[in-house]
């Protein structure tokens, strides 16, 4: 699912990521890129065009150009409004009702309305401890009830005997009145599909719906035939007011576009997604999780969450005005250290950070050690103000006292020495605008090479 649209934002974000500095057009062009790939990756157009909108709109605001890490505040940005797209939070099957709770499955034929019948009966029996019975109401189709009763068999629910030559309303009212009976918590109606969204089909669908008034009306689509099942699930719910959406097929579909359009399109949200024809395969659907699949951001967005929570804005401007200068002392050094610590050091950083899989790899190979963190803030606490003014003061004799004051060794002074003064080689083409910057500050100088 969503692998096209995921790599196309990536790169996009990539680029974006590299830059210390953003500006509105470099904003603009990365917001046309992410327009030309939501619109391949089939999503509606109106649903882009707002979407663009209202994240350029936050993203050349104050808050990304004062931010410390521009790129991954757009990535934010762009997250959170595809959260928003999506729904917002996760939204549950509704069975807060008075048993025996209906739920009423439509949608256009070979949707998967009765294979999602049985995965919804199974995950509720299963996952919730509900009893359910299921009823087929499709007298349409030949052997459609049978199908349903075998797929019962296989999942152990009850389903409603038939009755040859019962009427799709007849049978709703006997299977509510044998759900009563039978102490059943929920009802399950599969319903016929038609090849279009046609009158009969409809006013069935309404008399059904009248007569076992249900608590939940899902319309199933699948997700392969793209924007027709977004402009399929309008039409239903224009008429059925249905309350919720189960999306079939997200194994096979690579764009996604039916997933993204659908919540925004019709106001009904996804509630369960299928994902392959075995009778398990059917999930929840999240919008965060959604969102950040789709990014394939790891958590970048926690990242700068908890960045903003560290970062003094002030402490923050300083910097960059002395890096301008080509100014970057011990100082500051220890000071991106501590913020480092802060954020859960070297592992809580990399665990948040997209694509570093490979990275994470590399670093338990280079055996990097936690501990160098404090130990580097100790050597630079033992050392005096003019030495972390201007560390070309340090001789070997400065070294020494300065490793037995804080129990390091001359090695590990000169290791720090030498990294810092790659950062502030570093920190000085930031400061003139250069680019390669892809990780936080501090960071970069302490990856082995
Ligand atoms: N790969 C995949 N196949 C699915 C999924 N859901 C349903 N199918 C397949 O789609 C086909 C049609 O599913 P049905 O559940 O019979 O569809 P229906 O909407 O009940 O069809 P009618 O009753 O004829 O309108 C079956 O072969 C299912 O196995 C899914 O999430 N992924
Ligand atoms: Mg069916």
């Amino acid at each position: 699912m969503f692998e096209t649209l995921s790599g196309r934002l990536g790169d996009i974000f990539d680029t974006l990521r590299g830059r210390g500095v953003l500006n509105e057009s470099d904003v603009g062009a990365a917001m046309r890129e992410v327009r030309v790939a939501l619109l391949e990756a089939d999503v509606a157009l109106s649903v882009v065009k707002d979407f663009v909108e209202k994240v350029r709109a936050r993203a050349v605001g104050q808050e990304v150009l004062k931010s410390v890490t521009p790129g991954q505040m757009v990535v934010k940005i762009v997250n959170d409004e595809l959260v928003a797209m999506l729904g917002g939070e996760a939204e549950e099957l509704f069975l807060a009702a008075v048993p025996p709770v209906p739920i009423m499955m439509v949608g256009l034929q070979g949707s998967g309305k009765t294979t999602s019948t049985a995965k919804i009966a199974k995950r509720l029996t299963t996952k919730d401890r509900k009893r359910v019975l299921m009823a087929s109401l499709d007298t349409r189709r030949p052997a459609a009830q049978e199908q349903l009763k075998i797929l019962g068999q296989q999942i152990n629910v009850a389903t409603l005997p038939i009755i040859p030559g019962q009427m799709p309303l007849d049978i709703a009212k006997r299977a509510m009145e044998a759900g009563r009976l039978g102490g059943y918590d929920v009802v399950m109606l599969d319903t016929a599909g038609r090849l279009h969204v046609d009158e009969g089909l409809m006013s069935e669908l309404d008399a059904v719906k009248f007569a076992a008034m249900p608590a939940e009306i899902l319309l199933v689509a699948d997700a392969l035939t793209g924007q027709d099942a977004v402009n399929v699930a309008k039409q239903f719910n224009d008429r059925l007011s249905v309350t919720g959406i189960v999306l079939t097929r997200m194994d096979g579909d690579g764009r996604g576009g039916a997933a993204l359009s659908m919540r925004a399109v019709t106001g009904r949200p996804i509630k369960l997604v299928g994902t392959g024809e075995k009778l398990d395969e059917i999930e929840g659907f999240h919008p965060s999780r959604v969102a950040s699949r789709i990014l394939g951001m790891g958590d970048v967005v926690s990242l700068v969450e908890r960045a903003q929570e560290m970062v003094n804005e002030k402490d923050a401007e300083a910097l960059v005005k002395r890096l301008k200068k080509g100014q970057f002392t011990l100082i500051d050094y220890q000071k991106q250290l501590q913020q480092m610590r802060k954020m859960g050091g070297m592992a809580g950083i990399l665990g948040m950070l997209p694509g570093v899989g490979k990275l994470k790899k590399a670093l338990a190979g280079a055996n990097i050690d936690e501990s160098m963190l404090v130990r580097q803030d100790a050597i630079i606490n033992s050392m005096t103000a003019r030495e972390r003014e201007n560390t070309k003061i340090i001789a070997a004799s400065r070294k020494k006292r300065i490793a037995a004051g804080s129990g390091t060794s001359v090695q590990e002074v000169n290791k720090l020495l030498k990294q810092h003064q790659q950062m502030a080689d570093m920190m000085k083409k930031m400061g003139k605008g250069g680019k390669g910057m892809q990780l936080p500050p501090g960071f970069d100088g302490l990856l082995p090479r």
